[in-house]
């Protein structure tokens, strides 16, 4: 028998072996990497921005969530960098290296209506980011808002250090599980 005869089938099971690992590859592929930032769980790393009021509050995403943050304030117009918005740092207060990540994801609790969203975002030399995010709330529902991180071109990211997220409308809001990933689609759990 010719060695290629032999070779031949072992080649070929090899590549459908390669092809079926790509087509049903593990979630965690699919799912890709998550880095959480902030999910209110310590307590730690919450402030408020001017003109508004900050709390934790137990109305988190999910039995998860024991804590997550409330936002409230009465003043209605452009928050501008630092208005009108939670202040949050990392859980252990440390800047985070984004590289590995695409996408800056939070969810939030609109119960003034259906927003669109100040993202402000700073680096470890206070370099700072800020834009609109034009994904809508929904009213009285959790709903994840996610940024590509490509806007963030003109901050060191590999040391993200605080995000800002503000409203333009009176009102009160509820933000939980702000975190980094892979792919857009990508959840904590
Ligand atoms: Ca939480």
């Amino acid at each position: 028998m010719k060695l290629e005869t032999i070779l031949f089938p072992v080649l070929l099971f090899a590549l459908s072996l390669l092809i079926l690992s790509c087509v049903s590859g593990p979630s965690s592929n699919q799912q890709g990497k998550v880095k959480i930032f902030q999910d209110f769980e310590s307590g730690q790393g919450l402030a408020a921005g001017d003109s508004a009021m900050v709390d934790l509050d137990k109305s988190g995403i999910d039995s998860n969530s024991t804590q997550c943050a409330k936002l409230s304030f009465e003043t209605t117009g452009d928050p501008g960098e630092s208005s009108q918005c939670v202040i949050v740092t990392s859980n252990d207060g440390s800047a985070i290296d984004t590289s590995d990540y695409s996408y800056l994801n939070f969810y939030i609790l609109d119960t003034q209506g259906a927003n669109t969203h100040k993202v402000t975002v700073l680096d470890e030399s206070e370099a700072i980011w800020s834009g609109w995010v034009d994904i809508k709330s929904k009213k009285n529902t959790w709903v994840k808002i996610t940024l590509s991180l490509r806007a963030l071109s003109s901050l060191d990211r590999k040391a993200i250090k605080e995000i800002r997220i503000g409203e333009w409308n009176a009102g009160t809001y509820f933000f939980d599980n702000i975190y980094f990933s892979e792919k857009k689609t990508a959840l904590l759990q």
